[in-house]
């Protein structure tokens, strides 16, 4: 059968369930999904020591060859991850990946960052028409004490305040230059290994601080501040300054200011992301998404075609995320495995998993579930999981110009690490 054909016979068969295939393709091809640029670099950055460690309470682990050491490569990379991923894209960057030359100047500290050390950022999603959100970097940074903005030091509170508004100022320039939203995330990893003898104090440093940083001026059509939350980190296992309810109370009582971020590696291990989504849509327009993968804790393991990204998918699509409730982005990091193979498996597991979504008869399913008639919906959603969804991937991925079988983008990413990132040493 030829992919023409197969395509037919998976649309009709969706269609006698009420699903509409060329609808979901045309609509998953507008949704902007961000990659982020930290896994191809290890979290590393390029405004340090690039021997320093990572810290904040996050890790990777692992040494595969071809880490991008350098903008170039980065950049260089990325492009080879992206020519392989359907869809809208935006990247994802952090304030540690200014790019200082002789022409702006050289380094400054993160107080000091300006608009021009992203211009570099800018002309590459200009060249390729992408969006681009932004992150203050706080952590792996000598004036982490190692707090930042929940310190009891006034002296470190103000670098890191500084360097929230300095980045504010930077999502603005972002978002104005590429002509689309900036979500600009606030993620600090401040908190205790052990039982904190004052658990308010810093909270409520960390609100007076957030407060700080967003007192900068910005156009809230066009940068998009979020809290994100975190149960636990390495080395701040007891207790962390941001946790759930602080940065949802935080976004809840800023609204129109900042909106929350929910990363589904940030919480209990029997919680869910999925059923956080419509909580949190029931009271804000907007909300914002890391999606990753725990492996029994917050171990940001590659995305894969599992059953919680499909239930996050779900949720998304139901909810009426797609239309621009919830911005999405990526966020894990393996060093153990090849960094491109990575991005790439991470972001076409998301596309699969919205695509997937959206061949579901929603109304039906919810009518099933209305009227009480719980049996006819366990036959339904079981008969979903049968149905000839590649057919439509690879319709999708035909559309969008890109491979459909792993097998064949996966050929690019073995050239490219035999011919360029093997001679990385
Ligand atoms: C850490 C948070 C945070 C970071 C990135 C690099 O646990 O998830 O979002 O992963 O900002
Ligand atoms: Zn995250």
């Amino acid at each position: 059968m030829s992919s023409f054909e197969a395509y037919e016979a998976a649309k009709a068969r969706y269609a006698a369930l009420g699903v509409d295939t060329d609808e979901a393709i045309r609509r998953l091809a507008g949704v902007p999904v961000a990659l982020h640029c930290w896994q191809g670099d290890d979290v590393r950055g390029f405004d340090g020591d690039p021997s320093a460690p990572l810290t904040g309470g996050i890790q990777t682990t692992g040494d595969y060859p071809g880490r991008a050491r350098t903008p170039e490569e980065l950049m260089a990379d990325l492009d080879v991850a992206l020519q392989l991923c359907p869809g809208t894209k935006k990247i994802n960057l952090h304030a540690s990946y200014a790019i200082f030359d002789e022409e702006n100047g050289g380094w400054v500290d993160r107080d000091r960052l300006e608009p021009k050390h992203f211009k570099k950022w800018v002309d590459f999603c200009k060249a390729r028409g992408l969006g681009c959100d932004f992150n203050p970097t706080f952590f792996s940074h000598p004036k982490c004490d190692p707090l930042t903005l929940s310190s009891p030091n006034a002296e470190t509170r103000r670098f890191w305040i500084d360097h929230g508004k300095a980045c504010i100022r930077i999502s603005q320039y972002l978002a104005q230059e590429l002509g689309q939203p900036c979500v600009m995330n606030i993620w600090t990893g401040d908190g205790f290994k052990d039982i904190p003898a004052d658990r308010m104090g810093p909270r409520m440093r960390y609100k007076a601080s957030i407060d700080e940083i967003l007192s900068e001026p910005y156009d809230f059509n066009l940068v998009k501040p979020c809290v994100e939350s975190k149960v636990f980190g390495i080395g701040v296992e007891a207790y962390t300054a941001g946790s759930a309810e602080f940065a949802l109370s935080y976004a809840a009582m800023n609204r129109g200011k900042c909106i929350p971020l929910m990363d589904n590696g940030h919480y209990h291990p029997t919680e869910v992301v999925s059923d956080k989504i419509p909580a949190l849509l029931a009271f804000f327009p907007e909300i914002a998404l890391h999606i990753t993968r725990g492996v029994r804790w917050d171990s940001d393991h590659v995305v894969l075609f599992d059953d919680e990204t499909k239930e996050i998918a779900k949720e998304i699509v139901r909810c009426g995320g797609l239309e621009g409730r919830v911005k999405i982005a990526l966020d894990y990091f393996d060093a153990s495995i090849n960094r491109i193979f990575a991005w790439v498996t991470g972001f076409r597991n998301v596309q699969k998993a919205l695509l997937f979504a959206l061949l579901q008869p929603m109304a039906q399913m919810q009518a099933l579930q209305d009227a009480g008639r719980f049996t006819e919906l366990m036959l339904c959603a079981e008969q979903l999981k049968t149905m000839p969804f590649p057919a439509v991937w690879e319709r999708y991925c035909a559309e969008q110009g890109v491979p459909a079988e792993d097998a064949a983008w996966f050929g690019t990413v073995q050239a490219y690490e035999r011919d360029v990132l093997s001679g990385r040493v």
